[in-house]
């Protein structure tokens, strides 16, 4: 039978879920949809047959024809909605952030670990991009030698006028926290940013770009230019410097190359969905075909906590134009 699945929060992210679940993910029927804004669930709910609203969404985790959630809310409602389907027993595939606190995001991980299950996935897509994948795998088999250095790039055309630096860290920067983490197998120990002359297009007071720093544990360090308004394209590159080489994924990510006029030229991809579309396909359907099984096959509670803390220590240092170490727990 197919899995059944409730999608909590149909903005950009939910709604592109909803669909891709709908029409593209083999095995799963799409039950219930969830917005604060109903008006919103109602017209997604509408262009998939089967769908119904639920206003309510602790209700809707609780449903009897919900098998498993997707959550694709604002952070700060994440922590309640994780909780309730743990103690429903359904697997969950949460957005980023996990929560928005790192009190909040270890207890998650410690609610879990006490229901004996692996019950939460968060939206890291980046781990199912078929180059992040491959650039792990010429890590881990030693085909760099020890990586040494990672430079990694995040640019956006535009962001929302509300969008800050603190925002940056914690929506944009989060994404490369978790690759760091994917590609070298360790965890991030401190973070230091730095804030060269903003773009004239940033609001006033707001740093844009950074170069945000990140060391490891066995002291690695690695660079993320954050770049949220450049007016151009959406542009994500990561370069791993090892001892014995390097690589570079991103370069020519989704270009189309045209002719025309006797000129050649390329389009780069306009945003995160057309860029990362083949990893949000991937992931929502291993994420599904594991949910079947009632479990989750991706990064887990631990690597949302973790990236949670990272995060915290980059918005501090921001604040304070300091080096601030991560505070963080060791795994159990
Ligand atoms: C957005 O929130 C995302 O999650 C995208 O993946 C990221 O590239 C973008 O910078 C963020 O705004």
């Amino acid at each position: 039978a197919d899995l059944r699945v409730a999608v909590l929060g149909v903005g950009l992210m939910g709604s592109y879920h909803a669909q891709a679940l709908a029409t593209r993910v083999k095995g799963v029927t799409v039950t219930v949809i969830n917005d604060f804004f109903e008006p919103k669930a109602q017209e997604v709910a509408a262009a998939i047959p089967g769908a119904r609203v639920v206003t309510d969404p602790i209700e809707a985790i609780n449903a009897e024809d919900v098998d498993a959630v997707v959550i694709a809310t604002p952070g700060k409602a994440h922590e309640d909605q994780v909780r309730a389907c743990l103690q429903r027993g359904i697997p969950v595939l949460c957005e980023k952030p996990l929560t928005t606190d790192i009190a909040s995001a270890y207890q998650l991980v410690q609610d879990e670990l006490a229901t004996g299950r692996t019950l939460i996935q968060v939206g890291f897509m980046r781990r199912f991009d078929a180059e992040y994948v491959q650039l792990r795998e010429l890590i881990a088999s030693g085909g760099l030698g020890n990586p040494l250095i990672v430079h990694c790039t995040h640019r956006n055309p535009d962001v929302p006028p509300h969008f800050d630096s603190e925002m940056m860290i914690r929506d944009s920067v989060v994404h490369e926290v978790d690759a760091v983490r994917f590609l070298l197998d360790e965890e991030i120990t401190a973070v230091s940013v730095l804030k060269p002359t903003p773009t004239s297009s940033a609001p006033a007071g707001f740093h844009d770009p950074m170069i945000v720093i990140l060391e490891t544990e066995s002291g690695r360090i690695a660079t993320d230019e954050i770049f949220v308004r450049t007016g151009v394209a959406y542009e994500v590159r990561t370069e791993v410097v090892g001892e014995k080489g390097t690589a570079t994924i991103g370069l020519d990510q989704n270009l189309i190359r045209t002719g025309t006029d006797g000129r050649w030229g390329g389009q780069i991809s306009p945003g995160f969905v057309q860029r990362f579309d083949g990893a949000y396909h991937t992931e929502l359907q291993r994420w599904a075909d594991a949910a079947r099984r009632g479990t989750v096959d991706g990064p887990g509670a631990w690597d949302g906590y973790a990236a949670v803390a990272v995060c915290e220590a980059g918005a501090e240092a921001v604040r304070t134009g300091q080096r601030v170490e991560v505070a963080m727990a060791k795994r159990s």
